[in-house]
């Protein structure tokens, strides 16, 4: 792809690239502080010095943390008397406050909490090829799963954001097949490795396969194929890459997320099919839905 001059004279897109994590932290901070709750709690616009107030925050801090959220339509200000008022924009109050039914409070808290400090060894993952989450958390231990549920309040952590995406991607995800012949689901979470799996007409395994290596990952469905009466089916909710990986973007980006923190990977629906057909699937049927996650359908 030809880079225009102009991008030449002056790399707009570089730049941008390299402001994206102080956005994202400036978002990261609003959120955490209360920021979007308060100004939908209270109800009216409200001043910095009274925002710094209420949090318990610095005046001079706050007031830029506020203007940098109205420059990234996070926040509306307005002029009253001479003092500047701030508001949420529709976006934030749908979005950021943390009681709003399609909240991605608890997303934004993960990315800030514990990706965020994954990605400060992206490097280190790219050069060693595995998971940076005990150097950035000092938790070593056998099992991936043992140290993200390292307390019953990182588990909570986890489980809030597992949760909040499908705010966003729930409804395409589950309307991508017609799923009516399926009277008796299962959402397949806990020690699935070890745990009996109980008896279902459909497993559902979301954003489960992309933790693990091929071996465990034919260990888990072979499993799950073996509990499957004929005619039963497993529903894999993944990121999918593009079948030449050359995207999208955010499938490619996770995927180095994967590299950071599991043994896993985003996969290509070929390989998909071919983990479930290894696994005893048949009929396997991907659907695309445009949003983040994708749907696979295989059948015992
Ligand atoms: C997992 C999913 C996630 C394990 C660790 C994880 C996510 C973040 N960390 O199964 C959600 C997906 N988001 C990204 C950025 O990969």
């Amino acid at each position: 792809m030809e880079v225009s001059k102009q991008e030449l004279e002056y790399p707009q897109k570089l730049l941008s690239y390299m402001d994206g994590f102080l956005i994202s932290k400036t978002m990261f901070t609003a959120c955490e502080l209360g920021v979007f709750d308060l100004l939908l709690e209270d109800g009216g616009p409200l001043s910095a010095s009274t925002v710094a107030e209420r949090l318990g925050t610095s005046a001079d801090g706050t007031d830029r943390l506020l203007t940098a959220c109205v420059g990234l339509q996070l926040l509306e200000v307005k002029e009253h008397q001479g003092e500047a008022l701030y508001s949420n924009t529709d976006l934030s109050q749908i979005y950021l406050t943390k009681t709003s039914p399609r909240t991605l409070y608890y997303s934004v808290a993960y990315y800030s909490q514990t990706i965020y400090h994954c990605f400060a060894y992206l490097t280190d993952a790219i050069r060693e090829g595995k998971s940076q989450y005990e150097k950035a958390f000092g938790i070593s231990s056998q099992e991936l799963f043992e140290a993200l549920y390292r307390s019953e309040e990182e588990m909570l952590k986890f489980m809030q954001l597992m949760n909040s995406i499908w705010n966003i991607c729930g409804k395409d995800v589950v309307t991508a097949f017609d799923l009516s012949t399926f009277t008796n689901i299962f959402d397949l979470g806990g020690d699935f490795f070890k745990d009996p799996i109980p008896d279902a007409d459909l497993y559902i395994l979301a954003r489960i396969i992309h933790d693990w290596t091929e071996d465990r990952c034919l260990e888990l469905l072979t499993r799950v194929n073996k509990v499957c009466k004929p005619g039963s089916g497993v529903l894999l909710i993944e990121a999918l890459l593009n079948e030449d990986r050359r995207g999208p973007i955010t499938a490619q980006l996770y995927s180095l997320n994967m590299l950071v923190q599991t043994e896993g990977k985003e996969r290509m629906p070929s390989e998909y099919v071919s983990l479930l057909e290894s696994a005893g699937f048949k009929d396997v049927q991907v659907r695309r839905t445009g949003k983040i996650y994708d749907v696979i359908l295989g059948r015992k």
